[in-house]
């Protein structure tokens, strides 16, 4: 077990992202057909309020999405991504001292959560959009990319792979190519494996059991898990009843030397983190 790296703090916007102990990061939806927040969180305040609690319960970045990636989400246009997010990420800015990471796939969200003081670009999509590559270049934020087949609509679709780790190490070392390529060194960057995107339960298990080889790539590492199809696969729960899985995988995640947990449940999992950071600092 080696929940440290030797990675230097990582500059995000106007803060440092410690990367030598496990961070939580707290999912916020601002998307109205979130189905797992039900949509409660789409107004300004309430997304504060979520904000604010997850803060408080140690979650060191927030993750502020727009854009359902779930199958058979509406298909949302930029401007309804930006009226969306913008005011969320002005006003956690302005309330909160964490990092801002915004989900998102256009490139003028990108531009413009940055001027707003994002402090994060989390791509499921790896900036393959049209002008991505460019847009996150010139807001000089740190991106996160994730591994994904296809788009969210359709990847569940029979996905294929001869050896799923090589493949998802593959993909990744292709799209840190595409950065260096923009301007966007790779000191700026994170990497995901993408569970639940394009993969079956057994693709996810493997992966996830097989994750340390993703170290090669020399990148801090992000994992979200929390609450997905896996768990419910494996435990036959639905979503509300998914917090014990989802902590089982995120101490396991920590122990393989995962960098940021990207959950739902900020308290519980940060408990998690600690008790794992207790043991690991005793003789
Ligand atoms: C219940 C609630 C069940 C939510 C499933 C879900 C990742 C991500 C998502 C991830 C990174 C999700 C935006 C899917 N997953 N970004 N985003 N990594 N970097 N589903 O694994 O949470 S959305």
């Amino acid at each position: 077990m080696t929940l440290t790296s030797s990675f230097s703090p990582l500059p995000c916007g106007g803060r440092l992202l410690d990367l030598s102990r496990t961070q939580v990061m707290g999912i916020l939806n601002v998307t109205p057909d979130s189905f797992s927040d039900g949509g409660r969180f789409s107004h300004r305040d309430s997304a504060l309020r979520h904000a604010e609690a997850m803060w408080r319960a140690g979650a060191t970045l927030i993750d502020i999405g727009g854009e359902s990636t779930r199958p058979g989400a509406l298909v949302v246009s930029a401007e309804q991504e930006l009226e969306r997010v913008a005011p969320v990420v002005e006003a956690i800015a302005a309330e909160l001292d964490v990092i801002i990471s915004v989900d998102t796939s256009t490139p003028a969200v990108m531009i413009e959560a940055g001027r707003l003081g994002a402090g994060l670009i989390n791509d499921v999509r790896s900036l393959q959009r049209e002008g991505a590559l460019e847009a996150a270049a010139a807001t000089g934020l740190p991106v996160c990319l994730m591994h994904m087949r296809g788009e969210p609509t359709t990847m569940q679709q029979n996905p294929q792979y001869a050896d799923v780790v090589a493949e998802v190490e593959g993909f990744l070392r292709e799209r840190m190519l595409a950065c260096a390529g923009a301007g966007i060194g790779s000191d700026k960057l994170l990497l995901d494996p993408g569970f639940g995107f394009a993969k079956t339960l057994e693709h996810n298990l493997s992966l996830f059991r097989r994750m340390e080889l993703l170290h090669a790539l020399g990148r801090p590492l992000l994992v979200g898990v929390s609450r997905k199809s896996m768990i419910g696969k494996v435990l036959g729960h639905e979503v509300s009843g998914r917090l014990s899985g989802s902590l089982a995988l995120a101490a396991l995640a920590a122990a393989k030397g995962a960098h940021i947990l990207r959950v739902h449940d900020v308290a519980e999992t940060v408990d998690v983190v600690r008790m794992l950071a207790a043991v690991e600092a005793a003789e």
